[in-house]
Parts: structure tokens; C-alpha cells; sequence
């Protein structure tokens, strides 16, 4: 004797644009990095039942813009049942050959996570538990903001090392350096990264795991050359030093070193490219997160496939659906935590939630969300307040 659960019946999907206080600024390459008070822009999806339970992700407007939400969106969701949302994934994934482009893979991403969140909000269950609840609280490594020219910032080896020891002052237990990149005048330079990996390695000491996400377009000489001092420096892991795209760059490097490679972070192709660099021996490590891979969905089949090779899956990116995707599995060791910067408060709440998703306790230990869904506490008032524009 068995019962199903009820339909959750999706009667509408829309998003809300608005504007919010920011301190980040966002380079010509795309890296955010501290600046003057200005005004973001996001955009809250909602998916919302029959019964009336709202489901919601947060997501840059251009990605669930009107052509794609009226196009591809609502037309495969609106009327379905949400507990059917690997269906309802697989019937966006059809429309996503035809889309000339327009139907992207964080798209699907923000609209897999706001259905996890509706289900969980709608059963009264965390979708970390939901979805495997391996555990309630996962250690965070702090990843850095890449590095500036910004003075008393993160424009030296010497500041580098300096903030290292704030944040574990703070509890980290484990740091991740994203170090040097175009626009910065100096940048690329391997030995500028050698240096501030070294000067880190020599603040911290030997008891604090390390990681470096350095250039993304190094050469194959010198990643490698990078990645002999990592071994030196005893590095955890070494990530998307290389364009991902080049596989065969990957595999090279792979068979030179033996510091783990972590990856791929940014490689479009979901969990199907991922299983080829499993094959290929292009990384040790595997790498997915929500927003880039398509989804929750998609995220726990990469960590599940990299489960099944004896191989942990760091999970890319810090926010409510990454944190739900590391509470429900167990081959990923940390949280990513950031980006952090001496000039910024990570734990400022910012204006459009309630609370921050993910503090941190004194012993570097991030709870994961006791609320319904990806359990976050939204400031429905001010988004109302600050809303643009409805689609
Ligand atoms: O500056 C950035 O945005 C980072 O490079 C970003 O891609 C970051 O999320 C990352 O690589 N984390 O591992
Ligand atoms: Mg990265």
C-alpha cells in the first residue's frame, strides 16, 4: 500500500527586477572587487502553486529575462507538477537545442533551484534534507576576491598574507587565493602567484589547507610551473589555471603533477562534460555548482558520478542552492565561503534578505538552513519597494 504525494501544480512563473546597495564593482573580465556605494540589480523568479506556496531564486536579470521566461520557461512548467522537476528539467533541456542560445544553462539553473525551493517550501522540509541530508553543518574554506591594485587591499603578496591571517582569525580552517588578472596592470605573472601562495603559506603555517584559482589562461608551461610550487607549498588543490576548454591541456598537466586539479568550474556541458574529464583524467577533483551546471538536479548528478570514481566534488559558488547541494551529499569537503576582501563585511546583511544564508561559527563551521526550502529569508518588502520592472 502506497500513497503519492499530492501535485504540486505550477500555476505561474514570473520575476521581479530591482535595485539594491552594493560596494562590489565588476571588472572588464567579469571579477567583482570592492568600490564606491552604488546600485546592483537582480532579479527574484517565482514559482508559485495552485495552493499558493512561492518558490524563488535570485538570478541577474538578463537570465530569466521575458523572451526566455515566456519562450521556454512557462511554457513547459505552468499547468506541470512540480514534484515532477527532473521531467520538467528534461523538457527545458529539449527546448534548449532549439533556443539558438537563448534558453542558457544558468536559466535552467535558477529555474531547477526556485523548484526545489517550492517543493521544499510546500512539504516544510529543507531541500538539503530532501535531497540526501548527509549532514547539518559543513566546514567553509574562504576564497578571496581576486587580486587588485588597490593599497592596504589585496594588491601584494605581503596584503595577501595579511588577510589570510584575519580570516583565520576569524575560524577558517582552510583559504582559497584567487590571485592576479587582466585588467590588473602586472597580471598574469607566475611569480607574482608563486609569491603570494608562498607569503600565505608562511602566514598561516602548515595546519591551514590552501588553494589556488589563479589566471584562467595560463599557458601550459607555466600552470605547470605554478603547480611545482604549489606541491612545494603543500596546496590542497589547483584551480582553472588553463582555459577548460582545451581537455588535452588539462590531461597534460594532470599527468606532471600531483597536487589534486580541480575542475571543471565554467566549461558549459553540465554533468555530461564533467563524466568525459572523469574519463579523460583531466581533473582529480570535480567541480559543479548550481548556477553554472544547470541546476540542482544536474550539480548532485556530477557529485554522485564523481562519488561513484572515488573522487570528491567541490562545490562552485557560495549562496542558498550551492549550500543545500553540500549539506545533501558527502564527497565534498567544504563550502565555498566569499568572495571575501579586507574592505568588505561578507556577513552585512544585504538590504533585499532578512539574514545572511550562511554564518559562520568561531571554528570555521557553516549550519546548514533549518527553514523550509533553500531556506532563505527573504526581504519581500524591500524588494517590493525597489522593484523596476515585472515580467
Ligand atoms: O571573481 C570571480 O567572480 C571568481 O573568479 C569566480 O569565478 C569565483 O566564483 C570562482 O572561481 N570561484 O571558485
Ligand atoms: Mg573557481
Amino acid at each position: 500500500m502506497y500513497r503519492l504525494l499530492p501535485m504540486i501544480k505550477i500555476e505561474s512563473v514570473r520575476a521581479v527586477e530591482f535595485t539594491h546597495p552594493t560596494r562590489r564593482s565588476v571588472d572588464a573580465a567579469g571579477h567583482s572587487h570592492p568600490g564606491p556605494l552604488g546600485t546592483g540589480r537582480q532579479a527574484l523568479l517565482t514559482i508559485r502553486s495552485a495552493d499558493g506556496v512561492e518558490g524563488h531564486c535570485f538570478a541577474p536579470p538578463q537570465v530569466v529575462r521575458p523572451h526566455v521566461l515566456n519562450q521556454f520557461v512557462r511554457r513547459v512548467l505552468v499547468g506541470g507538477d512540480a514534484l515532477q522537476r527532473e521531467r520538467l528539467w528534461a523538457d527545458l533541456e529539449h527546448w534548449q537545442r532549439g533556443s539558438a542560445g537563448q534558453l542558457t544553462d544558468r536559466a535552467m539553473g535558477a529555474v531547477d533551484a526556485a523548484l526545489h525551493d517550492l517543493i521544499g517550501r510546500t512539504l516544510g522540509v529543507p531541500v538539503w534534507q530532501l535531497l540526501g541530508g548527509y549532514r547539518d553543518r559543513i566546514p567553509a574554506y574562504g576564497s578571496t576576491m581576486c587580486g587588485d591594485e588597490l593599497e592596504g587591499g589585496l594588491s601584494s603578496p605581503e596584503e595577501y598574507a595579511d588577510f589570510a591571517l584575519q580570516l583565520v582569525e576569524k575560524g577558517y580552517k582552510a583559504i582559497k587565493l584567487h590571485t592576479w588578472m587582466p585588467p590588473v596592470r602586472f597580471a598574469p605573472d607566475p611569480g607574482m602567484d608563486i609569491k603570494a601562495c608562498t607569503a600565505v603559506r608562511k602566514a598561516v603555517g602548515p595546519d591551514i589547507a590552501l588553494m589556488l584559482d589563479g589566471y584562467h589562461e595560463y599557458s601550459r608551461t607555466d600552470a605547470l610551473r605554478i603547480g611545482r610550487a604549489l606541491e612545494e607549498l603543500d596546496f590542497t588543490w589547483y584551480e582553472e589555471m588553463m582555459n577548460e576548454q582545451s581537455t588535452s591541456s588539462y590531461v597534460w598537466l594532470a599527468q606532471q603533477l600531483h597536487i589534486p586539479l580541480l575542475g571543471p568550474e565554467t566549461l558549459s556541458g553540465k554533468h555530461y562534460a564533467r563524466a568525459e574529464w572523469v574519463k579523460a583524467g583531466a581533473s582529480d577533483i570535480l567541480r559543479a555548482g548550481v548556477n553554472g551546471c544547470g541546476g540542482i538536479g544536474p550539480t548532485m548528478k556530477v557529485a554522485h558520478l564523481a562519488e561513484s570514481f572515488g573522487m570528491y566534488c567541490e562545490i562552485h559558488g557560495n549562496g542558498a542552492p550551492n549550500l543545500a547541494v553540500c549539506g545533501a551529499i558527502r564527497n565534498s569537503r567544504w563550502y565555498e565561503r566569499g568572495l571575501l576582501h579586507p574592505f568588505l563585511d561578507y556577513d552585512e546583511v544585504p538590504a533585499h534578505l532578512n539574514a545572511i544564508i550562511d554564518p559562520m561559527d568561531s571554528e570555521g563551521m557553516v549550519a546548514l538552513p533549518t527553514g523550509p526550502g533553500l531556506g532563505e529569508q527573504i526581504n519581500f518588502d524591500y524588494i517590493a519597494r525597489h522593484t523596476e520592472a515585472t515580467y
